[in-house]
């Protein structure tokens, strides 16, 4: 869905079984982070900016295979994004919502524009989050989590890019 090439690696995470190399312990407090993640990056620089990638409504065959982990919707909003901290790429998101969620409150997550996904999902507190699944792609790690603010889901997928400070 778009040429930047942060965002193509989302594609090539391969989510971890049991028998996969685990994170270290730094990297795994960062991969379990239940707070928010834009907060957490954010004591380490002075600014951290959105770029978007991809953003809009998406028919369920184009949205990947996050969908067996949604309710079935014809169509999703997709949402693309690396994350800056300063002017170093920290990291690559991808949050998908099946459409027939996006009324009441949620309808904001169609026109975020360049704010932070978090600062709109943490306003008043930690929503609710099914699980975090951890993954990789060549030496970089990722995580994905369906959250439910209002009991809606949504999928967040979030690949850390090699100058992000969970690598210490
Ligand atoms: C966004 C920001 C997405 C920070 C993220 O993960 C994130 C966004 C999906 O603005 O879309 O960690």
């Amino acid at each position: 869905m778009t040429d930047d090439p942060y965002i193509s690696l989302l594609a090539s995470i391969q989510w971890l079984t049991a028998e996969s190399p685990q994170p270290n312990p730094t990297e795994r407090d960062w991969l379990m982070e239940c707070g928010s993640m834009t907060r957490r990056l954010e004591r380490h620089c002075r600014r951290i900016s959105v770029r978007r990638g991809w953003e809009g409504l998406v028919t369920a065959d184009e949205s990947g295979d996050e969908l067996a982990l949604l309710p079935a919707s014809e169509r999703y909003w997709l949402r693309e994004v690396v994350l800056y901290g300063d002017d170093a790429p920290w990291l690559a998101g991808r949050m998908v919502i099946p459409e027939s969620m996006l009324n009441g409150p949620e309808y904001a997550l169609t026109t975020l524009g360049d704010m932070p996904l978090g600062r709109w999902l943490f306003r008043d507190g930690i929503p609710a989050r099914d699980y975090i699944q951890l993954g990789r792609t060549g030496s970089l790690w990722a995580r994905r989590s369906c959250l439910r603010p209002n009991g809606k889901p949504l999928l967040l997928t979030e690949l850390f890019l090699p100058d992000a400070p969970l690598y210490g």
